[in-house]
């Protein structure tokens, strides 16, 4: 086993480079200036978690209780999470765009013992005391070690239908994902990651780990200064749609101010136009694979010609059986949190994905989700299959098919579609025509839907099943 750190990382950090930045925020773009970056070194972020740890000692908070963090990203969270890490107390987080009975449901069956959210916040939360974050007014030595192997995150992940699990992880175990990635990608100390993604999700936790793990820079921005401060970094991670609006937006049109090196894709499969229009800008592509229990990416590559998503990364371990994808290694979590205690999440050695793989051409390549396949007049659909193709259409920016019930056929492919301009009956018919010359009759969609704006937009993910109870309300 490897021991990462002889102390905090942040501690280590400001030890070894104290004055070198470490978290720049606060930016904001008024009229396409970018104004107010405040900067903190490895020296002040730790004097400041520090205190952040100590303020929250002295609301009660003990030791392995669970703070719960209801917050689109902002500098606080990632206080937080620091703060809460310092005192060995596990962090959640959850996505504030869910409706308020949403997160009451998940805040119950959580049991967290604190919460915090920021001050603007419309919901009543039920579960939780809630907390600030507070300087003390005498700074204390707070009497916690670091110990790698305690649980301290919880992320919530919900597959594609029922209700979402708790993946308990260490440091370790987060440490050991991001030391992986970076023995292929290139991330060094003077490099700087965007986080371009949510902290109540896997995919932005990692972008926090890789920095951590390296002693980097990491950029937190407003929402609405995003595509700007893409150009104030190295790196960053993006789900595919976000680099699509990227390349789409003046920054992406070659307005040569990106100093942006590499891009990790992942979540979703990555067309590969999308990586090549990428690269064409001098924005170097890396294609991962992987998922909330392993920390997220379990396999990478340099993008290329190929829809693969490349082969194993340091750490982990894959294979391939009945056609289903198995993973395992020192990324994976300690299990599911449920009723206050923590449940494997595989019954054996290895963790089944539900991803449907195949090893071609020395890479992994996804095909889907198993528990997506319908049948269609006795024929096997996996909805992904079609979706590769009509996101081939020049117009189309993201595709879902899913199964309509049909008394025939038993079920049969409907397609809902997000595309450049509306949806009109040309478009349509334009769409029609390219899935003529692309697929087979039985998966070709019967009926093409826009993808409602609502469900666009509120997670990192669309989600299959909000998308299929939307899709049954339509007539
Ligand atoms: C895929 C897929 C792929 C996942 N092709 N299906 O740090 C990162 O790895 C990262 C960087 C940028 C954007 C996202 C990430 C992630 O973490 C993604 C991890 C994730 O999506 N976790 S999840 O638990 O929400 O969903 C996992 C599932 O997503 C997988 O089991 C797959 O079904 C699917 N998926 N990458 C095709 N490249």
């Amino acid at each position: 086993v490897t021991q990462y750190f002889a102390t905090w990382p942040w501690q280590h950090w400001a030890e070894e480079r104290p004055s070198a930045v470490a978290l720049s925020f606060g930016a904001q773009c008024v009229d396409g200036e970018c104004i107010g970056e405040q900067r903190f070194s490895w020296a002040e972020m730790s004097h400041r978690v520090d205190e952040y740890a100590q303020g929250l000692i002295e609301q009660g908070v003990k030791r392995d209780q669970m703070i719960a963090v209801v917050a689109p990203n902002s500098i606080q969270v990632i206080w937080l999470i620091l703060a809460t890490l310092r005192i060995g107390a596990r962090y959640v987080g959850l996505n504030p765009k869910n409706t308020e009975i949403e997160l009451n449901e998940q805040l119950a069956r959580l049991k967290n013992d604190y919460i915090w959210y920021p001050a603007r916040t419309v919901h009543q939360f039920t579960t939780g005391k809630r907390l600030h974050l507070l300087q003390p007014e005498q700074p204390r030595i707070v009497p916690v070690t670091w110990q790698q192997t305690r649980a301290a995150t919880l992320t919530l992940t919900s597959g594609s239908t029922g209700v979402p699990k708790a993946a308990v992880h260490t440091a370790e175990n987060h440490l050991a994902s991001a030391e992986g990635l970076l023995e292929v990608m290139d991330f060094g100390s003077d490099d700087s990651w965007l986080l371009s993604l949510p902290l109540f999700h896997i995919s932005g936790l990692a972008i926090l780990w890789r920095w951590l793990y390296r002693g980097a820079k990491l950029v937190v921005t407003e929402p609405a200064c995003f595509e700007h401060s893409l150009t104030m970094v190295t790196h960053a991670s993006l789900v595919p749609t976000q680099l699509q609006r990227l390349l789409a937006s003046k920054h992406g049109k070659g307005s040569g101010t990106l100093v942006l090196k590499q891009v990790l894709l992942g979540g979703a499969a990555i067309p590969a136009s999308l990586t090549d229009a990428a690269e064409c800008i001098g924005i170097s592509c890396w294609c991962g694979y992987g998922m909330t229990e392993m920390g997220s990416t379990v396999t990478a590559k340099k993008a290329d010609a190929s829809g693969g998503v490349g082969t194993v990364l340091g750490n982990r371990n894959f294979m391939i059986k009945d056609g289903e994808v198995y993973v395992q290694g020192a990324s994976l979590c300690l299990g599911y949190y449920r009723n206050k205690m923590i449940f494997p999440a595989c019954d054996g050695e290895w963790f089944a994905t539900r991803d449907l793989g195949e090893w071609r051409g020395n890479e992994l390549h996804i095909l889907g989700r198993a528990d997506n396949m319908f049948i269609s007049g006795g024929e096997n659909i996996q909805p992904e299959d079609v979706e590769k193709v009509l996101m081939t259409h020049a117009s189309v920016r993201q595709a879902f098919v899913l199964p309509m019930d049909d008394a025939e056929f038993g079920q049969r492919p409907i397609a809902i579609v997000d595309t450049d301009s509306v949806l009109s009956n040309d478009v349509i018919a334009s769409l029609e025509i390219h899935m003529t010359d692309n697929i087979v009759s039985f998966k070709r969609p019967i009926r093409y839907l826009a993808l409602p704006k609502e469900l666009a937009t509120s997670g990192i993910k669309v989600s299959r099943k909000q998308l299929s109870e939307w899709l049954a309300q339509q007539s």
